[in-house]
Order: C-alpha cells, then structure tokens, then sequence
C-alpha cells in the first residue's frame, strides 16, 4: 500500500473510529489568473541546481528527521541536492530567524521552516522573500504575507475535531479535562485545539469543562512535569488533550508515575515508532498523526513547482508531487498533504513505513 493510499484508509479509520540562482520569479512572470498550470510560464530554472534550507521547530525531534527524509526522496526522484536541514536542538526562535538570514545571504533557492512564533519570523522571512527567494511554510505556518505557500500537513479541521471527540469518548463525554500542548506561539496546534474546543460546544459535550491549557514546547521532560502539575493542582483531572508526541508521552508516564486515577483519559498525538508500545501494553488505546516522510516529499515537491515556475502559490493551481498524485493550492495558499490517521495496537505496525528517519 503506498503511503497516499494510507492516507486515505487512514481517513477511512478516522472516519469510522470517529531563488537567487534559481529565484522563482527571476523568469517570466507566472500568470496569476486563472490559476492553471498551462496558463504559467516556467522560469526555466530547474530544482537540479538549487539549494534548499529546511528549518525544523528543532533537530532533536524525530519527527522532523522523518520529514527531512521525506524531502530527501523527493530530491533524489526530481534529480535535486539534499536539503540543508539546520536547526537547534529545542524550540529556539531565535535561532530560527539567524538560520532565515543565513539562507537569505547565502542566496538559496528557497526556504522551508516549521514556525515557532509567526510575529517573530516574519520580517526575516519576508526579507528572504524579497530577496527572490522561495519561502515555503509546512507543518507550522508562519505569517500568510510571510510565506508563499503553507504545507499542511493534515487537514486542520478534521484533525482538530478528531482529537476532541477520542478525548470526550474516553471521557464518557464528562468532567473536567486539561491542554497539554507544544508551543504556545505554534501555529498548528493553537489551530487544532480552536478546532477541537469548537467541537466541544455541542450540546453532547455540555458536562466537559477545561480547567487549563500549558504548554510543553515538544520537550518530554518539560512536558512530564506539566503533566505532574496538572494532576497536582487538579485532583479530579478526568482528560488530557495532547496535540503533540511529547505531550501525550509525558502524560502517560506522569499517571502512571502519580498512580493517578488509571481511567484519565489522555487523547492527541503520538509518534507511532517508538509509542506503539503504549498502544501494546494497553496504556493508550489510541492516537493520531501523520506521515512525517510525505510531508517533506510534499514540501520538496511544493519546492520544485514554485522554483521551475510551474505554480505561484495561487488558489486551484496544481502541481504533479509525485508518489502523492496531483496537488493543489488551496484557500490561502495552502497544500494539504492527506487526512489524520487513527493508530491503534492493530495497524500500528503496518503504518510504520511512513516515519522512515535515515
Ligand atoms: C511535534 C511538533 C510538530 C507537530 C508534531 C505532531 O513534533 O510540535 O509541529 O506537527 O508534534
């Protein structure tokens, strides 16, 4: 099964379980009408020649290994270099927009960054815009007069509204419940929680109540000790929603660890290669996500049509990606990769192909 296919009987589940040398515009301007690919004249640059800087909200973060060798595939199938994957190894904004000036000096083809505060990259990434370089969001987005394009990796609604109802299941829709989340400042997870919280208002979930939102900034101890403090504070938690891995670890082991009241519910994301345990030994029943491989192909694909000219970042343009089929640039100059998927103790293992590292 490929990994599109995946997806798609990943959403199935879900369903059913609930440019400087090679600027982008330093050709021909692209048509912006109409937005069909035959409409654009290519810039007769090629993605053969360019240096991409892929900036992650941190290099410690397996997930983000997994998109960078998503990306790498793409580049190998399309004949490109690898990407240069710079960052620091924990959530560091400021880093991040030394890394965005750097790529801009170095008159790189383009730019890819997972956002850890979209006010504070802004005007490095719009100066790299300025500079004719390709700036593309993904997984995080940025400001939208920042970027060209966001990859989203999952539908935001879907996975927003996905995640609050596992969490009301395990809930049997009552008591009260707490947010342990990644960065306060992230873009994607401030983004699924207003999805979930909207979910929340129907009258079935009346009797859940949130009691608090912290935050863990993707870091597992710093996650752990919230979730410690969480179930200090609140003796009667009876549900944690965790839109990230590190969260929904720390979570896990501050029960156990507190022998807290073993039927909290605990509901989010996870990462599938090293938390199929949890769902083996029965400590999670279930959690979301991604493959992290297609969302870098996706990126590097996204990449490559921007540069060649083949798309601008305009609304119904579409691109070929690949092994993921034919792309489009959707509202707001997003690109969505595929639907969340529900992993359990029976598919965890047959999903695995998707969060290759090295
Ligand atoms: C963490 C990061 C990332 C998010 C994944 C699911 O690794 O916060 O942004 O998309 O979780």
């Amino acid at each position: 099964m490929t990994n599109r296919m995946t997806f798609r009987a990943g959403l199935l589940m879900a369903v059913a379980v609930v440019a400087g040398a090679c600027s982008p515009g330093g050709g021909t301007t692209p048509s912006t009408a109409g937005a069909s690919a035959a409409s654009i004249a290519p810039t007769g640059k090629s993605i053969k020649d360019c240096a991409i800087t892929l900036i992650p909200k941190s290099t410690d973060n397996p997930y983000f290994t997994g998109v960078q060798f998503g990306a790498n595939e793409a580049a190998k199938a399309l004949g490109g270099k690898p990407v240069d994957f710079v960052g620091s190894p924990q959530s560091d904004v400021p880093g991040q927009i030394q890394r965005v000036q750097a790529a801009t000096v170095s008159k790189v083809c383009a730019v890819a960054i997972a956002s850890l505060d979209p006010a504070a990259l802004a005007p490095a990434l719009k100066a790299a815009k300025d500079a004719g370089i390709a700036v593309v969001g993904y997984d995080a987005d940025t400001q939208a007069d920042a970027r060209t394009v966001f990859i989203n990796q999952v539908d935001t609604t879907a996975l927003g509204v996905a995640m609050a109802q596992d969490l009301a299941k395990q809930m049997n829709n009552t008591g009260n419940f707490a947010i342990l989340s990644a960065q306060s400042t992230a873009a994607n997870q401030n983004a699924w929680i207003a999805a979930g919280l909207e979910e929340l208002k129907k009258p079935e979930y009346a009797k859940m109540t949130l009691v608090k939102t912290v935050y863990g900034d993707d870091d597992y101890k710093k996650s752990y000790d919230q979730a410690v403090s969480l179930m200090q504070a609140y003796p009667d938690l009876a549900g944690i929603l965790a839109p990230e891995p590190a969260g929904l670890e720390g979570a896990t082991k501050a029960r156990d660890d507190l022998s807290f009241n073993p039927e909290l519910a605990i509901a989010g994301l996870g990462w599938p290669p090293a938390d199929k345990e949890l769902l083996k030994n029965g400590k999670s029943t279930g959690f979301y996500l991604w493959s992290p491989n297609d969302l870098g192909y996706m990126t590097y694909y996204a990449i490559a049509a921007l540069v060649e000219g083949k798309i601008t970042g305009k609304e119904g343009e579409t691109f070929d990606a690949g092994r993921l089929g034919t792309a489009t640039v959707e509202a707001n100059n997003f690109i969505t990769v595929g639907p969340p998927v529900f992993y359990t103790k029976d598919n965890v293992d047959e999903l695995l192909g998707g969060f290759k590292t090295e």
